[in-house]
C-alpha cells in the first residue's frame, strides 16, 4: 500500500531556449499523490546541482500552473533565498526538504502554499515558496518563520516579494515586502 498524501503535486521543467516564449519553455512532467510515486519521481530526474544554467524545476499542486498569471498565484508572491556560493549539496537539499515540507503538509497555512521552484542562474541559485495572498501578512508571517525553521536557515535571509512587483521589477531590483 502507498502512502497517500495530502494533495496531488506536478513537476514541472523549465528550459531556456531564446526562439520560445517563456510559457512555451515550460514543460509539465508528470503528478504523483504518494509518498513512493513522488520519490520515484525525485529520484529519476537529476538533481538541481546537475541541471544546466537557466534552468528551473517547479512542484506546484496539481492544476496551479507555476507562472504569476495563474488564478492560484495572480494575487500572491513568493518566500525566495538566494544560494549564492552554496555547495551542491546544500542546494540539493534545500530543494529536497523544501519539496517534504510542502509535500508533508508541514506548514500551518499549507491551504496558501502554491508550490516551490528552484531557478539555477549564474550568480546565485534561487529557492522559493510561492503563497497565495501577498495580502494575507499573518499567513506569509507564519510561512516564512516555519521555512527559516524548517530548512535551519539560521542568519541566512529570505525575502517575501509579490508577483505584482516581480512582473514590473527585475533581478535584485524587485521590492521585498517582508524580510526575515
Ligand atoms: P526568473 O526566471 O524568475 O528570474 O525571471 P531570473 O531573472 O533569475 O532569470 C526571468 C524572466 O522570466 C522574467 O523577467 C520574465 O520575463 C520571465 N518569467 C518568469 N516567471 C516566473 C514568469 C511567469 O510566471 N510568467 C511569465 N509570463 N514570465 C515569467
Amino acid at each position: 500500500v502507498k502512502h497517500p498524501l495530502e494533495h496531488t503535486w506536478t513537476q514541472w521543467h523549465w528550459e531556456n531556449d531564446r526562439s520560445k516564449s517563456w510559457t512555451d519553455m515550460l514543460i509539465e512532467v508528470t503528478s504523483f499523490n504518494t509518498v513512493e510515486d513522488f520519490f520515484s519521481v525525485y529520484y529519476i530526474i537529476k538533481p538541481p546541482s546537475d541541471l544546466k544554467i537557466f534552468n528551473d524545476y517547479m512542484v506546484f499542486k496539481e492544476g496551479v500552473r507555476p507562472m504569476w498569471e495563474d488564478d492560484a498565484n495572480k494575487n500572491g508572491g513568493r518566500w525566495i533565498m538566494l544560494l549564492e556560493k552554496a555547495s551542491k549539496y546544500f542546494v540539493n537539499k534545500m530543494w529536497h526538504d523544501l519539496l517534504l515540507c510542502i509535500l508533508g503538509e508541514c506548514f500551518n497555512y499549507s491551504e496558501q502554499i502554491c508550490g516551490a521552484v528552484i531557478n539555477v542562474r549564474n550568480k546565485a541559485n534561487k529557492l522559493s515558496l510561492w503563497t497565495k495572498d501577498a495580502d494575507n501578512q499573518q499567513a506569509i508571517l507564519s510561512i516564512g518563520l516555519q521555512m527559516k525553521q524548517l530548512l535551519q536557515l539560521g542568519d541566512m535571509e529570505i525575502q517575501y516579494q509579490a508577483h505584482k512587483d516581480a512582473m514590473v521589477q527585475h533581478g535584485p531590483n524587485v521590492n521585498a515586502l517582508y524580510k526575515l
